[in-house]
Protein backbone atom coordinates (compact mmCIF):
# COMPACT_ATOMS: atom_id res chain seq x y z
CA UNK A 1 0.00 0.00 0.00
CA UNK A 2 1.33 3.57 -0.89
CA UNK A 3 1.86 6.42 1.92
CA UNK A 4 3.83 5.95 4.76
CA UNK A 5 1.71 4.47 8.26
CA UNK A 6 1.03 7.13 10.77
CA UNK A 7 0.39 6.44 14.76
CA UNK A 8 -0.86 9.29 16.38
CA UNK A 9 -0.63 9.63 20.23
CA UNK A 10 -2.48 11.84 22.66
CA UNK A 11 0.59 13.23 24.01
CA UNK A 12 3.39 14.99 22.55
CA UNK A 13 6.44 12.56 23.32
CA UNK A 14 4.55 9.50 21.49
CA UNK A 15 3.71 7.36 24.25
CA UNK A 16 1.59 4.56 23.88
CA UNK A 17 -0.80 3.28 23.43
CA UNK A 18 -1.73 5.33 19.98
CA UNK A 19 -5.25 7.04 19.79
CA UNK A 20 -5.37 6.37 16.02
CA UNK A 21 -3.79 4.66 12.88
CA UNK A 22 -4.19 4.73 9.23
CA UNK A 23 -2.20 4.91 6.71
CA UNK A 24 -1.01 8.50 5.11
CA UNK A 25 -0.26 8.69 1.42
CA UNK A 26 1.62 11.91 1.82
CA UNK A 27 2.68 14.37 4.83
CA UNK A 28 1.16 17.74 4.01
CA UNK A 29 -1.27 19.00 6.99
CA UNK A 30 -2.11 21.96 8.88
CA UNK A 31 -4.37 21.27 11.25
CA UNK A 32 -6.08 23.98 12.89
CA UNK A 33 -8.20 20.86 15.18
CA UNK A 34 -7.28 17.65 15.98
CA UNK A 35 -6.03 15.26 12.99
CA UNK A 36 -8.75 12.88 13.41
CA UNK A 37 -11.56 12.49 16.12
CA UNK A 38 -9.98 10.42 18.76
CA UNK A 39 -6.47 13.04 18.44
CA UNK A 40 -6.60 15.86 20.94
CA UNK A 41 -6.34 19.09 18.99
CA UNK A 42 -3.45 19.99 20.67
CA UNK A 43 -0.68 18.24 22.86
CA UNK A 44 -0.39 15.32 20.22
CA UNK A 45 2.43 13.74 18.55
CA UNK A 46 2.63 11.73 15.13
CA UNK A 47 4.99 8.67 14.39
CA UNK A 48 5.11 7.72 10.08
CA UNK A 49 6.83 5.01 9.45
CA UNK A 50 6.95 3.24 6.29
CA UNK A 51 9.43 2.79 3.52
CA UNK A 52 11.11 4.54 0.97
CA UNK A 53 11.49 3.55 -2.86
CA UNK A 54 13.65 6.65 -4.85
CA UNK A 55 13.04 6.60 -8.78
CA UNK A 56 16.18 7.33 -9.33
CA UNK A 57 19.88 6.60 -8.29
CA UNK A 58 20.81 10.15 -6.94
CA UNK A 59 21.80 12.57 -3.95
CA UNK A 60 18.40 13.55 -2.32
CA UNK A 61 17.67 16.00 -0.50
CA UNK A 62 15.36 15.96 2.56
CA UNK A 63 13.22 18.84 4.07
CA UNK A 64 10.48 19.85 6.38
CA UNK A 65 7.84 22.98 7.13
CA UNK A 66 7.05 21.85 11.00
CA UNK A 67 5.27 24.03 13.90
CA UNK A 68 6.13 22.17 16.51
CA UNK A 69 8.94 19.67 16.52
CA UNK A 70 9.98 17.10 13.66
CA UNK A 71 12.52 14.43 13.45
CA UNK A 72 12.83 12.56 9.98
CA UNK A 73 15.04 9.64 9.37
CA UNK A 74 15.68 8.06 6.20
CA UNK A 75 17.84 4.62 6.08
CA UNK A 76 18.37 4.69 10.18
CA UNK A 77 19.97 7.86 9.93
CA UNK A 78 18.59 10.83 11.54
CA UNK A 79 18.62 13.77 9.28
CA UNK A 80 16.35 16.80 10.50
CA UNK A 81 16.47 17.11 14.16
CA UNK A 82 14.37 19.88 15.15
CA UNK A 83 12.85 18.24 18.08
CA UNK A 84 11.29 21.99 19.87
CA UNK A 85 7.94 23.85 20.11
CA UNK A 86 8.84 26.60 17.19
CA UNK A 87 6.45 28.35 14.60
CA UNK A 88 6.46 27.28 10.95
CA UNK A 89 9.99 26.83 10.44
CA UNK A 90 11.96 24.77 7.27
CA UNK A 91 14.78 21.94 8.03
CA UNK A 92 16.80 20.60 5.25
CA UNK A 93 18.65 17.77 5.61
CA UNK A 94 22.42 16.93 4.30
CA UNK A 95 22.06 15.68 0.83
CA UNK A 96 21.62 11.67 0.63
CA UNK A 97 22.96 9.09 -1.57
CA UNK A 98 20.27 7.09 -2.22
CA UNK A 99 19.69 3.99 -5.19
CA UNK A 100 16.43 3.46 -7.30
CA UNK A 101 14.95 0.06 -6.66
CA UNK A 102 15.89 0.17 -3.28
CA UNK A 103 13.75 0.49 -0.47
CA UNK A 104 14.86 2.37 2.41
CA UNK A 105 13.19 2.70 6.33
CA UNK A 106 11.46 5.94 6.48
CA UNK A 107 10.61 7.37 10.04
CA UNK A 108 8.82 10.85 10.46
CA UNK A 109 8.23 12.15 13.92
CA UNK A 110 6.02 15.43 14.68
CA UNK A 111 4.53 16.88 17.51
CA UNK A 112 1.89 20.14 18.34
CA UNK A 113 2.34 21.51 21.76
CA UNK A 114 -0.23 24.00 20.70
CA UNK A 115 -2.04 26.29 18.45
CA UNK A 116 -1.44 25.60 14.46
CA UNK A 117 -0.32 22.21 13.72
CA UNK A 118 1.72 21.92 10.44
CA UNK A 119 3.66 19.24 8.73
CA UNK A 120 5.12 19.08 5.56
CA UNK A 121 7.74 16.20 4.08
CA UNK A 122 9.19 17.77 0.55
CA UNK A 123 12.53 15.61 -1.34
CA UNK A 124 14.58 17.24 -4.51
CA UNK A 125 16.76 14.76 -6.14
CA UNK A 126 18.97 15.96 -9.69
CA UNK A 127 16.07 16.98 -12.05
CA UNK A 128 13.45 16.93 -9.70
CA UNK A 129 12.87 19.86 -8.06
CA UNK A 130 11.66 20.17 -4.27
CA UNK A 131 8.04 19.18 -4.11
CA UNK A 132 5.92 16.68 -1.53
CA UNK A 133 7.33 13.41 -1.53
CA UNK A 134 4.47 11.62 -3.67
CA UNK A 135 2.29 8.72 -2.05
CA UNK A 136 4.17 5.86 -4.86
CA UNK A 137 7.21 6.82 -2.94
CA UNK A 138 6.36 5.29 0.03
CA UNK A 139 5.43 1.58 0.99
CA UNK A 140 3.49 1.77 4.53
CA UNK A 141 4.97 -0.67 6.79
CA UNK A 142 2.65 -3.01 9.45
CA UNK A 143 3.94 -2.86 12.85
CA UNK A 144 4.43 -6.68 14.40
CA UNK A 145 4.70 -6.82 18.50
CA UNK A 146 7.02 -9.61 18.69
CA UNK A 147 7.12 -11.46 22.56
CA UNK A 148 10.41 -13.59 22.99
CA UNK A 149 9.75 -15.59 26.24
CA UNK A 150 13.09 -17.63 27.21
CA UNK A 151 12.41 -20.59 29.11
CA UNK A 152 12.35 -20.60 33.10
CA UNK A 153 15.38 -23.39 32.72
CA UNK A 154 18.34 -23.15 35.10
CA UNK A 155 21.52 -21.93 33.27
CA UNK A 156 19.71 -20.31 30.44
CA UNK A 157 20.70 -17.09 30.36
CA UNK A 158 21.74 -14.64 27.45
CA UNK A 159 23.49 -11.39 28.03
CA UNK A 160 26.01 -9.61 25.93
CA UNK A 161 25.30 -11.81 23.02
CA UNK A 162 23.65 -10.06 19.91
CA UNK A 163 20.15 -11.40 18.85
CA UNK A 164 18.48 -11.61 15.25
CA UNK A 165 15.05 -11.89 14.40
CA UNK A 166 13.60 -12.24 10.85
CA UNK A 167 9.89 -12.57 9.96
CA UNK A 168 8.70 -14.72 6.79
CA UNK A 169 5.36 -15.00 5.45
CA UNK A 170 3.13 -15.05 2.26
CA UNK A 171 3.94 -11.90 0.86
CA UNK A 172 7.76 -11.13 1.80
CA UNK A 173 10.38 -11.94 4.54
CA UNK A 174 11.29 -8.78 6.73
CA UNK A 175 14.82 -7.73 7.22
CA UNK A 176 16.60 -9.53 9.98
CA UNK A 177 16.07 -7.09 13.28
CA UNK A 178 18.41 -6.98 16.22
CA UNK A 179 16.70 -7.41 19.28
CA UNK A 180 18.84 -5.45 21.84
CA UNK A 181 19.11 -6.39 25.05
CA UNK A 182 19.79 -9.28 27.52
CA UNK A 183 17.24 -11.94 27.79
CA UNK A 184 17.37 -13.60 31.44
CA UNK A 185 16.18 -16.84 32.77
CA UNK A 186 11.77 -17.22 32.74
CA UNK A 187 11.64 -13.50 31.04
CA UNK A 188 9.22 -12.19 28.50
CA UNK A 189 10.76 -9.40 26.41
CA UNK A 190 8.97 -7.26 24.04
CA UNK A 191 9.97 -5.70 20.72
CA UNK A 192 8.33 -3.49 17.56
CA UNK A 193 8.98 -4.82 14.35
CA UNK A 194 8.19 -2.90 11.51
CA UNK A 195 8.30 -4.38 8.17
CA UNK A 196 6.11 -4.34 5.15
CA UNK A 197 2.67 -6.31 5.17
CA UNK A 198 3.99 -9.83 5.01
CA UNK A 199 0.82 -11.41 4.78
CA UNK A 200 0.62 -14.90 6.59
CA UNK A 201 3.68 -15.75 8.96
CA UNK A 202 4.84 -19.15 7.84
CA UNK A 203 7.86 -18.78 9.87
CA UNK A 204 10.35 -16.77 11.53
CA UNK A 205 14.57 -17.15 11.88
CA UNK A 206 15.83 -16.48 15.33
CA UNK A 207 19.60 -16.75 15.92
CA UNK A 208 22.53 -15.09 18.18
CA UNK A 209 26.03 -14.71 17.73
CA UNK A 210 27.72 -16.37 21.06
CA UNK A 211 29.28 -13.01 21.15
CA UNK A 212 29.11 -13.01 25.11
CA UNK A 213 27.05 -15.88 26.63
CA UNK A 214 25.81 -18.78 24.62
CA UNK A 215 23.63 -20.65 26.46
CA UNK A 216 20.08 -19.58 25.64
CA UNK A 217 16.91 -22.24 25.96
CA UNK A 218 14.11 -20.20 23.79
CA UNK A 219 10.64 -21.01 25.01
CA UNK A 220 8.64 -19.37 21.86
CA UNK A 221 8.27 -16.04 19.62
CA UNK A 222 5.14 -14.70 19.58
CA UNK A 223 4.44 -12.08 16.95
CA UNK A 224 0.75 -9.86 16.79
CA UNK A 225 -0.34 -7.83 13.70
CA UNK A 226 -1.19 -4.85 16.54
CA UNK A 227 -3.39 -3.64 13.35
CA UNK A 228 -5.85 -7.26 12.94
CA UNK A 229 -5.17 -8.56 15.91
CA UNK A 230 -3.83 -11.63 14.34
CA UNK A 231 -1.48 -13.59 16.61
CA UNK A 232 1.07 -16.40 15.73
CA UNK A 233 2.99 -18.56 18.47
CA UNK A 234 6.23 -19.92 17.11
CA UNK A 235 7.22 -22.77 19.82
CA UNK A 236 10.64 -23.59 20.51
CA UNK A 237 11.25 -25.55 23.27
CA UNK A 238 15.13 -25.56 22.42
CA UNK A 239 18.38 -25.07 23.31
CA UNK A 240 19.73 -22.33 21.12
CA UNK A 241 23.41 -22.65 22.24
CA UNK A 242 26.83 -24.03 20.65
CA UNK A 243 28.15 -25.09 24.18
CA UNK A 244 28.86 -28.52 23.88
CA UNK A 245 28.25 -29.18 27.43
CA UNK A 246 24.53 -28.92 26.52
CA UNK A 247 23.24 -32.18 25.83
CA UNK A 248 20.87 -30.97 23.30
CA UNK A 249 21.49 -33.52 20.22
CA UNK A 250 20.74 -30.59 17.87
CA UNK A 251 23.23 -27.45 18.80
CA UNK A 252 22.61 -24.62 17.04
CA UNK A 253 23.07 -21.23 17.21
CA UNK A 254 19.75 -20.22 14.66
CA UNK A 255 16.67 -22.04 14.53
CA UNK A 256 13.71 -21.61 11.86
CA UNK A 257 10.41 -22.13 14.13
CA UNK A 258 6.75 -22.47 12.66
CA UNK A 259 3.70 -21.74 13.91
CA UNK A 260 2.94 -24.97 16.03
CA UNK A 261 -0.16 -25.65 17.44
CA UNK A 262 1.46 -26.15 21.02
CA UNK A 263 -0.72 -28.80 22.27
CA UNK A 264 -0.09 -30.56 25.24
CA UNK A 265 0.06 -34.13 25.67
CA UNK A 266 -2.91 -35.15 27.19
CA UNK A 267 -3.15 -35.10 31.16
CA UNK A 268 0.05 -32.74 30.86
CA UNK A 269 0.19 -29.34 31.35
CA UNK A 270 3.01 -27.51 32.12
CA UNK A 271 4.14 -26.44 35.33
CA UNK A 272 1.97 -29.03 36.55
CA UNK A 273 3.72 -30.81 39.65
CA UNK A 274 4.08 -34.77 38.79
CA UNK A 275 4.95 -37.70 40.60
CA UNK A 276 6.23 -40.79 38.28
CA UNK A 277 5.16 -44.07 39.26
CA UNK A 278 6.39 -46.91 37.28
CA UNK A 279 4.25 -49.40 36.20
CA UNK A 280 5.78 -52.02 38.53
CA UNK A 281 4.71 -50.10 41.72
CA UNK A 282 8.04 -48.49 42.30
CA UNK A 283 8.71 -44.62 42.04
CA UNK A 284 10.94 -43.85 39.19
CA UNK A 285 12.90 -41.03 41.20
CA UNK A 286 14.23 -40.34 44.79
CA UNK A 287 16.75 -37.70 46.39
CA UNK A 288 19.38 -39.19 47.42
CA UNK A 289 22.29 -38.49 50.14
CA UNK A 290 24.29 -37.23 47.57
CA UNK A 291 22.11 -34.29 46.36
CA UNK A 292 21.88 -35.61 42.71
CA UNK A 293 18.37 -36.26 41.74
CA UNK A 294 18.69 -39.87 40.27
CA UNK A 295 15.99 -42.12 38.62
CA UNK A 296 15.58 -44.91 41.17
CA UNK A 297 16.52 -48.69 39.85
CA UNK A 298 12.97 -50.46 40.52
CA UNK A 299 12.93 -54.24 42.04
CA UNK A 300 16.50 -54.87 42.55
CA UNK A 301 17.61 -51.59 43.62
CA UNK A 302 19.62 -51.42 46.52
CA UNK A 303 18.81 -47.49 46.95
CA UNK A 304 16.68 -46.51 48.78
CA UNK A 305 13.20 -46.14 47.00
CA UNK A 306 11.43 -42.56 47.98
CA UNK A 307 8.39 -41.62 46.20
CA UNK A 308 8.73 -37.98 47.79
CA UNK A 309 10.21 -36.47 44.68
CA UNK A 310 8.48 -35.14 42.55
CA UNK A 311 8.35 -33.54 38.58
CA UNK A 312 7.39 -30.48 37.52
CA UNK A 313 6.68 -30.30 33.59
CA UNK A 314 8.50 -27.05 33.04
CA UNK A 315 8.33 -26.91 29.21
CA UNK A 316 6.03 -28.22 26.51
CA UNK A 317 6.77 -28.74 22.64
CA UNK A 318 4.38 -30.21 20.96
CA UNK A 319 4.73 -33.70 23.19
CA UNK A 320 7.62 -32.91 24.34
CA UNK A 321 8.37 -32.27 28.21
CA UNK A 322 11.30 -31.45 30.55
CA UNK A 323 10.99 -32.93 33.90
CA UNK A 324 12.49 -31.13 36.37
CA UNK A 325 12.78 -32.85 40.42
CA UNK A 326 10.93 -30.64 43.19
CA UNK A 327 14.82 -30.47 44.70
CA UNK A 328 15.46 -28.83 41.78
CA UNK A 329 17.86 -30.80 39.51
CA UNK A 330 16.38 -32.18 36.36
CA UNK A 331 15.92 -35.91 35.72
CA UNK A 332 17.78 -35.16 32.14
CA UNK A 333 21.41 -35.60 33.18
CA UNK A 334 24.61 -35.88 31.86
CA UNK A 335 26.56 -38.92 32.29
CA UNK A 336 29.52 -38.28 34.73
CA UNK A 337 32.35 -40.46 33.66
CA UNK A 338 33.58 -40.48 37.77
CA UNK A 339 30.54 -41.56 38.26
CA UNK A 340 30.20 -44.26 41.28
CA UNK A 341 27.57 -45.17 40.11
CA UNK A 342 28.00 -48.17 37.34
CA UNK A 343 26.38 -47.04 33.88
CA UNK A 344 24.29 -49.32 33.53
CA UNK A 345 22.76 -48.52 37.14
CA UNK A 346 20.22 -45.38 38.08
CA UNK A 347 21.07 -42.37 35.72
CA UNK A 348 20.48 -38.93 36.70
CA UNK A 349 21.91 -35.75 36.29
CA UNK A 350 24.23 -34.34 39.04
CA UNK A 351 23.52 -31.24 40.35
CA UNK A 352 26.49 -29.00 38.82
CA UNK A 353 26.41 -30.90 35.99
CA UNK A 354 22.98 -30.65 34.70
CA UNK A 355 22.63 -29.41 31.34
CA UNK A 356 18.85 -29.18 32.05
CA UNK A 357 18.64 -29.96 28.02
CA UNK A 358 16.97 -33.44 28.12
CA UNK A 359 13.59 -33.62 26.97
CA UNK A 360 10.91 -36.26 26.88
CA UNK A 361 8.56 -37.20 24.23
CA UNK A 362 5.35 -38.89 25.59
CA UNK A 363 5.02 -41.66 23.60
CA UNK A 364 2.62 -43.90 25.39
CA UNK A 365 -0.30 -41.95 26.50
CA UNK A 366 -2.95 -45.02 28.11
CA UNK A 367 -5.16 -43.48 30.62
CA UNK A 368 -2.63 -41.56 32.89
CA UNK A 369 0.11 -43.67 31.59
CA UNK A 370 2.90 -42.32 29.32
CA UNK A 371 6.58 -43.55 28.54
CA UNK A 372 9.18 -41.34 28.35
CA UNK A 373 11.72 -41.49 25.29
CA UNK A 374 14.96 -38.80 25.38
CA UNK A 375 14.76 -36.46 22.44
CA UNK A 376 18.34 -38.20 21.80
CA UNK A 377 16.05 -41.16 20.96
CA UNK A 378 17.42 -43.30 24.00
CA UNK A 379 14.50 -44.18 26.01
CA UNK A 380 14.49 -42.78 30.18
CA UNK A 381 13.15 -45.85 31.05
CA UNK A 382 13.56 -49.53 29.95
CA UNK A 383 13.48 -53.10 30.80
CA UNK A 384 17.19 -54.11 31.51
CA UNK A 385 17.88 -57.41 30.24
CA UNK A 386 20.86 -58.58 30.99
CA UNK A 387 21.63 -60.54 33.93
CA UNK A 388 19.53 -61.09 36.72
CA UNK A 389 20.47 -58.14 39.52
CA UNK A 390 19.14 -55.68 36.94
CA UNK A 391 16.30 -58.05 34.83
CA UNK A 392 13.85 -54.79 35.71
CA UNK A 393 12.56 -51.75 35.11
CA UNK A 394 15.70 -49.42 34.77
CA UNK A 395 16.06 -45.97 33.88
CA UNK A 396 18.06 -45.81 30.09
CA UNK A 397 21.76 -44.22 29.40
CA UNK A 398 21.11 -41.48 27.69
CA UNK A 399 24.19 -41.07 25.63
CA UNK A 400 25.10 -44.29 25.05
CA UNK A 401 24.21 -48.26 26.59
CA UNK A 402 24.97 -50.97 25.94
CA UNK A 403 21.94 -52.40 26.23
CA UNK A 404 19.13 -52.27 24.13
CA UNK A 405 16.72 -49.62 24.93
CA UNK A 406 13.73 -50.82 25.41
CA UNK A 407 10.48 -48.95 26.09
CA UNK A 408 8.75 -51.27 27.68
CA UNK A 409 8.26 -49.23 30.86
CA UNK A 410 4.98 -46.67 31.63
CA UNK A 411 4.77 -44.42 34.26
CA UNK A 412 1.43 -42.94 35.84
CA UNK A 413 1.21 -39.59 36.68
CA UNK A 414 0.08 -38.60 39.31
CA UNK A 415 -0.81 -34.98 39.99
CA UNK A 416 0.25 -33.31 42.89
CA UNK A 417 -1.05 -30.19 42.57
CA1 LIG B 1 -3.01 22.39 17.61
CA1 LIG C 1 1.66 24.37 17.10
Amino acid sequence: MSGLKGYYFNNTTLQKPSAHLRTDPQIGFSWLKEPAPTVNPDGFSVRWKGMLNPPVDGEYTFSTYSDDGVRLWVDDQLIIDNWTPHSPTTNVSKPVKLFEGAKYPITLEFYDQEGRAVIDLFWSYPGYDEDLIPSEAFTATKNYKVTVVTGNIDYSILDGSNVYLTLNGTLGVSAENYLEGSFPTGSKRDFDIDSTDLGNLESVHIRHDASKDTDWFLDKVIVKDEETGQEWVFSCGKWITNNPAITDPDKKLGRTLRPGDSSEPKGLRNGQIIGLKADNGVYLARTNSLKQAVVARVAAANLINDPSTHFEVVKLDGNKVALKADNGLFVAYEEDQASTFPPYRSVVAKASKVTQAAQFEAIVLDGNKIALKAVNEYYLARTEKKGNEFNDVVVARVRESSYANEPKAQFEVTVIK
